[in-house]
């Protein structure tokens, strides 16, 4: 990676869960497409993905298959900084000194905070709280401009920007504050099963989402499944937010805007639109499997990979890092 004045970019994901083609939609296609424009730090945030409970062997497995997916969807480690979160202490580190410019009250009013805390009762740990400051210590180690993320990272981006502004009125110039990066194509991919609602990971209905493990058979089924409405013209519209869902899938998928694929299944029934939606993601998911598969089986590759993204990582975070220590006046020595 050349050291240029192009601009920074981070953005990563949880390894909380198999990944939804909301995610590869919304965020991981997008990195590819940046990645030659922008200095880009793609993490795995396995630090966030522990705020809810996760089974250690699971984690692990999951990051190092977060990595191979990033790979095989056209992430280049040459042309970009790959690595694990908790493989860079200094995130831990920014995120305490920014908790003291944070306030209770509004990480309480945060959605997906009060989303989750619904969701997990039994366990609203401060971690999950403190979501939002650990994404800003992501974001702003790295003097970053620019964050592609889906739609319902929004809020949280507002956030770091607060956190960024109000710890430079009080110590001075230290953080580039960052813009959010929201392509609309893909931004919000809804459930199959529940279209106005965000198709998730952690969806209870197994037919809600399409993971991107998802084989052929899966995928039809589930687009068979779909949920669409009781007329039957194929056309993005408000109030069908089921077929909406589908062309905005399809047309993310087949690189086409809605008006095009709208055009496309003029025509059509309900039962072939959703027969070629499956198919063309079928189709766009085969070979990101195949060569995730193959990657996962060269497990030396992968380190050498995630290890020299820890590296350049930590270099650069350790340069704002000692800034901001030296800015709130704590001992350096000397
Ligand atoms: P969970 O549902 O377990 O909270 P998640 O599916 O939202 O997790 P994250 O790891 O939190 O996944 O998000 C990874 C990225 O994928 C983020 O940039 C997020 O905006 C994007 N993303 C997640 N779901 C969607 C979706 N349905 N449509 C578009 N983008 C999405
Ligand atoms: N919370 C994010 C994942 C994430 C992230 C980041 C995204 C962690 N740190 C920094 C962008 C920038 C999510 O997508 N759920």
């Amino acid at each position: 990676m050349e050291e240029t004045t192009q601009k920074v970019l981070y953005s990563a994901v949880q390894p909380s869960g198999n990944l939804t083609i909301g995610n590869y939609l919304g965020a991981i296609r997008n990195w590819v497409k940046l990645q030659h424009e922008f200095t880009c730090f793609y993490a795995i945030a396995d630090l966030h993905a522990i705020t809810v409970k996760q089974e250690p062997a699971l984690l692990r497995r999951r990051t190092l298959e977060l990595a191979a997916l990033y790979v095989a969807c056209g992430v280049d480690p040459a042309a970009c900084t790959l690595y694990v979160q908790s493989n860079v202490a200094a995130h831990a580190e920014l995120t305490w000194v920014l908790n003291t410019l944070t306030y209770v009250g509004e990480m309480e009013r945060m959605t997906q905070f009060k989303d989750k805390a619904a969701r997990h009762a039994e366990n609203v740990n401060m971690g999950l709280m403190d979501y939002p400051v650990l994404m800003a210590a992501d974001i702003l180690l790295y003097q970053t401009q620019v964050v592609p993320v889906g739609i319902d990272q929004r809020q949280h981006l507002e956030i770091a920007r607060d956190i960024a502004i109000r710890f430079n009125n009080r110590y001075g110039e230290t953080f580039r504050v960052p813009e959010a990066y929201i392509l609309k194509e893909g931004a919000k991919i809804t459930s199959l099963q529940d279209p106005v609602r965000k198709m998730s990971k952690s969806d209870e209905n197994p037919n809600a989402s399409v993971f991107l493990s998802d084989d052929r058979d899966t995928i039809m089924r589930k687009f068979r499944r779909a949920v669409t409405d009781s007329d039957d013209r194929i056309v993005a519209a408000e109030e069908k937010p089921g077929v909406t869902n589908l062309l905005n899938i399809y047309a993310a998928f087949k690189g086409c805007t809605v008006p095009e694929a709208e055009k496309a299944f003029q025509g059509f029934g309900y039962g072939d639109f959703k027969f070629a939606v499956g198919e063309t993601v079928a189709d766009a998911l085969a070979p990101i499997q195949a060569e995730q598969q193959r990657l996962l089986a060269d497990k030396g590759y992968l380190a050498g990979i995630l290890k020299e993204g820890a590296a350049r990582a930590a270099y650069a975070a350790r340069k704002t890092l000692s800034k901001v220590y030296r800015k709130v006046g704590f001992y350096r020595g000397e």
